[in-house]
């Protein structure tokens, strides 16, 4: 089973990550791993403590050769921001009453509303509500993207490409179909894009919107999409629920901080249709000597029954607004029991475009999950060959011609 567990605080000295029950032969570099860690942290509208931080990552453990071992994969990822918390965040001393480090960030008592503040701290027992923002902050979500990069490469041994791409940000919407991997264009412009929108125009106007919220004091979320293209039919199961495929990605994605609405394919718009224009059908068409099925649509996401059908595996997240706004909601101190301010902390304005890239590490991460289940072994080889036989048997559609008949 392959598995994963983080640790680490946002301000503390770094972020860890251990893997296990990846195969052995995987290759794996830190440059592919942190171009991943670069691209969470750009995009417009993030503040300044992506400034301050270039995330690296450093392998501790399971890799020799620059190929895995087959032995848990240790990572780490240092926090740049550190030196500048390191009385406020010692993991044995609390700073004395009065000095710097607490004029700097003393005992936060002021919860934010929308963040876990509040919940976390009655949850845990804690009135320092630093004790839990700590952790929740997204800044867990680089050692994330990390552990999703080195999915991303297994399942790239695989055929198997995840990209993402904004689709609204505020109000402002990005209308464009989903365009086919081949459409390389397309990508580069995504990936060249701050806002992570593949039309500039339409980027143009998110980008000013999320000026004018900062203006404000104020925050922005939207929409992103991640796409797994060549995912081939019959990963998930239908048999139970725990083992449904839409099931395990829509809780990969909603466990990203600020998700707060996860949709397959169609999604809610399918609830508004009728059958008729809501499933995909099969048509029949011939291509270098194989008859074979094609869908001319993907409304379904590429999943029925909780199981892939060989069709790009798309998946939306809606994502609500940072709850750390420079023009502050209203609230209540947690040792007074006074109306407050809520606490304001450095933050972002917008980390929609960041947030798509932690998307694809969370759907990476469940495709590897998946395919490994269905194709296992302890060595990459190995997974290459019950992968190849599983490509092999999962093709009932294909038919080659074999003379008058097809076979
Ligand atoms: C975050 C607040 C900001 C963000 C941070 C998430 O950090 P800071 O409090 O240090 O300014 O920049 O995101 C990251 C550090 C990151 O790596 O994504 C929060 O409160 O969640």
């Amino acid at each position: 089973m392959l598995r994963f567990l983080t640790a680490g605080e946002s301000h503390g000295p770094a972020l860890v990550a251990i893997v296990e029950g990846l195969p052995a032969g995987l290759p794996v570099t830190e440059e592919e791993v942190n171009r991943d860690l670069a691209r969470r942290q750009s995009g417009y509208g993030r503040g300044g403590r992506m400034q301050i931080e270039r995330d690296r990552v450093r392998f501790l453990g399971g890799l020799r050769g620059g190929k895995t071992l087959g032995s848990p994969l240790a990572l780490l990822i240092e926090n740049r921001d550190w030196p500048h918390w390191r009385e406020i965040m010692d993991p044995e001393t609390l700073p004395a009453a009065g000095s710097e480090a607490v004029a700097m960030a003393g005992e936060m008592t002021r919860p934010r509303p929308g963040h876990a503040d509040l919940p976390g701290a009655i949850k845990y027992a804690h009135v320092d509500l630093r004790n839990v923002l700590e952790r929740a902050s997204a800044r867990e979500t680089a050692a994330r993207v990390a552990v999703g990069a080195v999915a991303r490469l297994l399942l790239r041994c695989l055929g198997i490409e995840v990209r993402s791409r904004v689709l609204a940000v505020g109000g402002v919407r990005d209308e464009t179909p989903l365009p086919p991997l081949e459409e390389s264009t397309y990508w580069e412009k995504v990936e060249a894009s701050p806002l992570r929108c593949g039309d500039e125009e339409v980027a143009g106007r998110m980008k000013a919107a999320i000026d004018e919220a900062a203006r404000r004091g104020d925050t922005l979320g939207g929409v992103w999409e991640v796409a797994a293209f060549g995912v081939p039919p019959g990963l998930g199961s239908h048999v139970h629920w725990d083992r449904r495929l839409d099931g395990l990605l829509a809780q990969a994605v909603m466990s990203i901080p600020a998700i707060k609405g996860v949709e397959i394919g169609l999604g809610f718009r399918a609830a508004e249709r009728p059958g008729s224009e809501v499933h995909d059908e099969l048509l029949l068409r011939e291509r270098e000597g194989y008859r074979e099925w094609y869908r001319p649509t993907n409304r379904a996401g590429g999943l029925e029954g909780g199981i892939t059908n060989g069709e790009p595996v798309v998946i939306r997240a809606a994502m609500k607004p940072i709850p750390t706004l420079t023009r502050p909601l209203r609230s209540l101190d947690l040792r007074t029991f006074e109306p407050v301010e809520a606490a304001q902390e450095r933050s972002d304005v917008c980390a929609v475009p960041a947030a798509s890239v932690v998307g694809e590490a969370a759907v990476a991460w469940v495709l590897a999950q998946a395919a490994l289940e269905k194709c296992g072994g302890d060595s990459l080889e190995e997974v290459l060959r019950n992968w190849e036989g599983f490509l092999q048997a999962a093709q009932p559609w294909r038919r080659r011609r074999s003379g008058p008949t097809w076979s």
